[in-house]
């Protein structure tokens, strides 16, 4: 379930208000402003938000009403048309049909999972675990957190909940090493899907991403996914950028949206980073995944 009541707000306040009015440019302007505030608050990062206005009052200036018109479904449809276009990116990858495109080379996919430490990685490959078994596929996970005390141990009893290998080595071990143990695994076994479980570690940035660098360049990964929590907001879109500096992002998973009344990481994120978000985290059981409908989101914001 995902909640976003604050964003929902800020959009229907806006739609009421500008109803009331007509809409020439100059009377849009500060309702605009306001509007702008609110999606600011709301974790739209500035930028987005200023875009967005901006977008808006340009189709909105050309929009002629009659006396007595209702404004408001010319507003929302204005707003849903501009919004889709933030959330719609020109990079399209699939995992689904990724792992099956694979599948028919006989070759297994490779999955590596980026983020900070806390974003919801590990608990969301043991979720992308689950639904890929659910279509079929045979999965293994390599336990390429090698830092973070517990690591190994959480991810192993995910794997055992979800009846597949984990595959490890000691803690301070190499986490490529690990990530290429697994691969070497899964191409011996004819297991169809290895999933990266990575440390997130913030204070040696540096060394993060070269660790990460390292990961990719020995494990070869056919999709890297950033996982950013959605309750840090503009943090998680800042981390994406950041990532996206040394590491191809192909897709993005939003976790925790089940406590985000704000949402704005999302319409952020997808316009700045340019990489679709696949799916959302929706709760803590392994079943609290959905795939990110953009038509879903919006009316969700816009009813
Ligand atoms: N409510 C909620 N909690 C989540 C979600 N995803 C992850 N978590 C929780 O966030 C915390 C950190 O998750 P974890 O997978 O260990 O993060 P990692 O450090 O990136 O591996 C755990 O308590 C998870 O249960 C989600 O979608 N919703
Ligand atoms: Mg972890």
């Amino acid at each position: 379930m995902v909640l976003l009541e604050s964003l929902r707000k800020a959009f229907s306040l806006f739609v009421e208000k500008i109803s009331l009015e007509e809409l020439s440019p100059e009377k849009i302007k500060p309702l605009l402003e306001d509007f702008k505030i609110e999606l600011v608050k709301n974790d739209v990062a500035y930028t987005v938000a200023e875009n967005i206005c901006s977008e808006v009052s340009e189709k909105l200036s050309g929009v002629k009403v009659k006396r007595f018109e209702d404004v408001k479904p010319t507003v929302k449809s204005t707003l849903r048309q501009v919004l889709l276009g933030k959330l719609s990116t020109r990079y399209r990858k699939d995992l689904i049909e990724t792992v099956k495109f694979k599948l028919s080379a006989k070759e297994p996919t490779v999955i590596l999972f980026v983020g900070v430490n806390g974003s919801g990685k590990t608990l969301t490959v043991a979720k992308v675990a689950r639904l890929l078994l659910k279509n079929g596929f045979t999965v293994c996970i390599a336990c390429s957190d090698t830092f973070r005390a517990g690591a190994i141990e959480q991810a192993e009893i995910l794997a055992s909940r979800l009846g597949i290998r984990a595959i490890k080595q000691s803690y301070g071990s190499d986490a490529a090493a690990v990530a290429f143990d697994a691969v070497q695994y899964a191409k011996a076994h004819g297991i169809n899907v290895v999933l990266i479980d990575t440390a997130g570690r913030m204070q040696t940035k540096r060394n993060l991403m070269e660790e990460m660098q390292k990961i990719a360049r020995i494990a070869k990964p056919d999709l890297v996914v950033f996982v950013g929590d959605s309750l840090t907001g503009n943090d998680a879109v800042n981390q994406a950028e950041e990532f996206m500096k040394c590491l191809n992002i192909d897709l993005v998973v939003l976790t925790k949206m089940d406590a985000d009344a704000k949402g704005g990481a999302a319409i952020s994120i997808s316009t700045l980073v340019d990489r679709p978000i696949a799916y959302v985290g929706v709760g803590q059981t392994l079943d609290d995944l959905e795939p990110f409908d953009p038509e879903k989101f919006i009316e969700n914001i816009l009813p």
